[in-house]
Order: C-alpha cells, then structure tokens, then sequence
C-alpha cells in the first residue's frame, strides 16, 4: 500500500538537497509535486487541496527550525499533515461497554464484510480473550450464511444457527437474545451486500441496528474501490449513524487514495485495516504509523508487533533487549528473524512494513518467500563461531557455504551484505525506536482501549 505515493514523496523531497533553507520557490515548487503525488495516489480533491494549504502554511509559517535541512524540515512537515489527514490519534476500538458488546458490519457487495467479521472475532479472541458469537442476516445469498459457520469454526468464535426461513431482523434479535443469554462478550453481525447503495439495503441496514442497537456500526470498504468507495462510505454515514470505518484488501492497494480521503470525506475514522485474505490480516489503523509508512520510513514497530501477535513474544523481546544492551546482532539472531517470518505467512505480508530500502523492491512476493528459505538454508550451513563472527567466511567457506544449502556463492554474498545493512539498522535503532518498541511489547496493544 502507498508505494507509488512513497516514491513520489520520496522525489519530491530529494529535490531539495542541496538547497541551504526552505524557501517561498522551492516550497512552492515541492509541494506542486506533492501535490501531483496525492492526486496520482486517487486521493480525493478537497482532501488534496486542503492538504496542500495546511502544508504551505506549516512550512512558511515559524514551525521550521533553522537547524533542519530543508529535505528533513518537509519530512517533518508532510508527516503532521500526513497524520491529521489520517484522523489524528489512533481510534481504537472501544470495548468498555456492558456486555454484550455489538458490532455491526455493513457495506456494499464484496467489501469484505464476512471476511472481516471472521477477522474481528478472532483479534477480540486472542488478543482480549473475549467470548464472541458471529451471526450472519444475510439470506439473500444462499452460501452467506455457511461462509460465516465455516470462518467462525476456523477462528474459534461461536456461531448463531439461523432459525429457517427467518428474517433479517428477526435473526438479528434472536442473536442478540442468546449473546445475552450465553454471556457473551461481543455479538458480531454480519449484513447482506448489495451492487449499489440502494434505499432497500439502507432501511434493512437500519433496521438491523433498531432491533440490536449497535455499540458499533462499521462501514466495511474496498481500498480498490478509489472514489465509489468514498462515496458508498458518504451514503451509508448519512443513513447509518457510522462510529468508523475498516478498510479492506489494502494489500492489493499501491495507491492508498481511500485510506487519505476517507477520513475528511465521511468524518469518520478508519479502525482497522485489512491486509490479506487470512484471518490474522487485520491491523488496529493507527495514523502515526501509517504516515511513517507513507513517508518510507518504514515501521519496525509495527513489524515487531505483528510478530509478537502472530508468534514469539519471548523472541522479538530477546532480541530488543540484545540489541539495546549493546550485544551485536549476529546470523543466530537474522536466522530466527527469517524464520518468523516465514511462520508469519511469508514476505508478504511483511514487506509491507520494511522501510523501503530493506523491502527488496520490486520482488515479487513469492519470490521473497524463496529467498527467505534459501537465507535460512545458508545460515544453517554456516559453523557456529561463524554465524557469531561473519568475517570468519572467506571465499572457499562462501562456496561451501552455497553448496550446501543449494544456493549460488552470489547468493551468500548478498546474504552478507544484507547482514552488514540489518547490523547497521539495528545500531541505529538502538535509540529511541527501540525503546518505544520495547514499552510496546511490555504494555499490551495500543489500538485498543
Ligand atoms: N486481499 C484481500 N482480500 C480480501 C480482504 N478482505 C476480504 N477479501 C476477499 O474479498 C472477497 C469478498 O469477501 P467477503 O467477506 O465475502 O465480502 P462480503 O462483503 O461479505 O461480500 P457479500 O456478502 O457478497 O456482500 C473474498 O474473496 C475475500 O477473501 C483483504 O483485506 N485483502
Ligand atoms: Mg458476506
């Protein structure tokens, strides 16, 4: 997601090297690129425009101090501005209430409503240990109703028979009935899609929530969908009394448009994002991150936090505290790195959030998930003192390293040198990210309150 903007932001800002201070000419002339580069990236107009003015403001004004470049000033000026298009703070996901808790998804055909629904039952599983009942008032698709039961067998969530030849609304109170009864803690209802925002889907839409009334009504939205989306989410805001918004199959998104504008357009925040069509592929949408991840400076913490939600908390908190302590990061540490990875469900799911000089752009992602294979295969040929002291390797231990994992010796030289480049980047993080990413693994998860 955001590549293209990436890159583009990226030029814009290179353009500035060199020059000694920002200026009204190179201001001007920069943020033309920017804004061609949000327009480009499918962002909505207005949201551009007054994007680009609270931009102007900002670098003209006094907030620029004389210490920065220029290239850094803008960087810091794109990334508020990034951040208040985005929503601000994070939105979270309230959970406070008096059980049962209950949401509502609704949104037009195959946004992804039942996917997420799935999705949602399972990060309230095993992230709050929350009982969850999933019902589906969908019986206008014969199958809908099944998708649900199978999604919610596979994320251990409970499902609510639905009664034969019920109605939506009925279907809907009767779960709410037994989430009461059945103490539970979230009742998640699944709506029926529609091709277009009609006043039929809309009133049954209504309905629904007149009969469960919802703590949560979340508009469920296709990041591909560019401007119909926007105004799908417009209609349904309208209607519906939305409390945010979750956008889905970001990762087939490079131009991120949806995710800029929808927040300006509806007024409503984004809560999640859906990255995949797995059942762990959603991620609490907090703007601060996602405007580093825009702006190319990757998000490690983010990185991090994944795989402390998806595997090994013990691990990624060994190897903060290794690195914070002024231990080097040795093959050992690369190694286990490499093998969450794959057990997270390969590359890419996690290139996403490299900083985009790791990332190995431009690779497709199966091809990473080989690679990473291979580098764990070379790792494993390696001696123990020498996956400790890499320069121990020299060119006939290079050559038996490949051959015995199957690989060419440049494979083993482009693994050493991504060595040297991670080695790098971890004493760089020994500051201030690390520390954040070590309170972070302490104090739970921040999306939710
Ligand atoms: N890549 C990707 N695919 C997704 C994501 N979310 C949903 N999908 C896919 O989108 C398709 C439609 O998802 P559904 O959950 O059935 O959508 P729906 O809104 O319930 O559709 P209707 O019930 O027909 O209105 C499925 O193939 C999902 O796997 C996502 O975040 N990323
Ligand atoms: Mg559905």
């Amino acid at each position: 997601m955001f590549d293209q903007l990436t890159g583009r932001l990226g030029k814009a800002i290179a353009a500035l090297r060199g020059r000694g201070r920002l200026s009204e000419d190179n201001i001007a002339e920069t943020l033309r690129e920017v804004r061609i580069a949000l327009l480009e990236a499918d962002v909505a107009l207005p949201v551009v425009k007054t994007f680009i003015e609270a931009a102007r403001t900002r670098a003209l004004g006094a907030e620029v101090a004389a210490s920065l470049s220029p290239g850094q000033a803008l960087i810091g000026i794109l990334h508020k501005e990034l951040v208040s298009v985005l929503g601000g703070s994070a939105a979270g996901f309230a959970l406070n209430v008096t059980p049962p808790l209950v949401v509502l998804l609704a949104g037009l055909q195959g946004a992804g409503k039942t996917t997420t629904a799935a999705k949602l039952a399972r990060w309230l599983i095993t992230t709050h240990r929350k009982r969850v009942l999933l019902v589906s008032t969908d019986i206008r698709r014969p199958a809908a109703i099944l998708q649900l039961e199978r999604l919610a067998a596979q994320v251990q969530a409970d499902f609510f028979p639905v009664p034969a030849g019920a109605a939506p609304v009925a279907i809907a109170a009767a779960a709410l009935e037994q989430a009461r009864r059945g103490v539970y803690d979230v009742l998640i209802v699944d709506t029926a899609g529609r091709l277009h925002v009609d006043a039929e889907l809309m009133a049954e839409a209504q309905a629904i929530d007149n009969a469960v009334a919802a703590h949560q009504r979340l508009f469920v939205v296709d990041a591909m969908a560019g401007q119909d989306a926007l105004n799908a989410a417009k209609a349904f805001s309208a209607t519906l009394e939305l409390t945010g918004v979750i956008l889905t199959k970001a990762d087939g998104d490079a131009r991120g448009g949806v995710a800029l504008s929808v927040r300006q357009v509806t007024g409503k925040p984004i809560v999640f994002l859906g990255v995949g069509e797995k059942s762990e592929a959603l991620e609490p949408f907090d703007p601060e991150r996602v405007a580093q991840r825009i702006l190319g400076m990757g998000d490690v913490v983010a990185l991090v936090e994944s795989v402390q939600r998806n595997i090994d908390t013990g691990e990624a908190e060994r190897l903060a505290r290794k690195v914070a302590g002024g231990k080097r990061f040795d093959f050992t540490d690369l190694r286990s790195q490499l093998e969450q990875v794959r057990r997270m469900g390969g590359m890419s799911a996690v290139m996403d959030k490299l900083p985009s000089q790791m990332a190995g752009k431009g690779m497709a992602p199966d091809q990473a998930d080989l690679q990473v294979r291979r580098q764990i295969a070379m790792i494993d040929s390696m001696t123990p003192g020498e996956r400790r002291t890499p320069a121990l390797i020299d060119g006939s231990r290079r050559r038996r390293i490949a051959r015995g994992a199957g690989a060419q010796v440049q494979d083993v030289n482009r693994l050493l040198k991504q060595f040297q480049d991670m080695q790098r980047m971890m004493k760089q993080l020994k500051g201030g990210p690390l520390r954040r990413l070590l309170g972070g693994l302490k104090g739970g998860f921040p999306g939710a309150t």
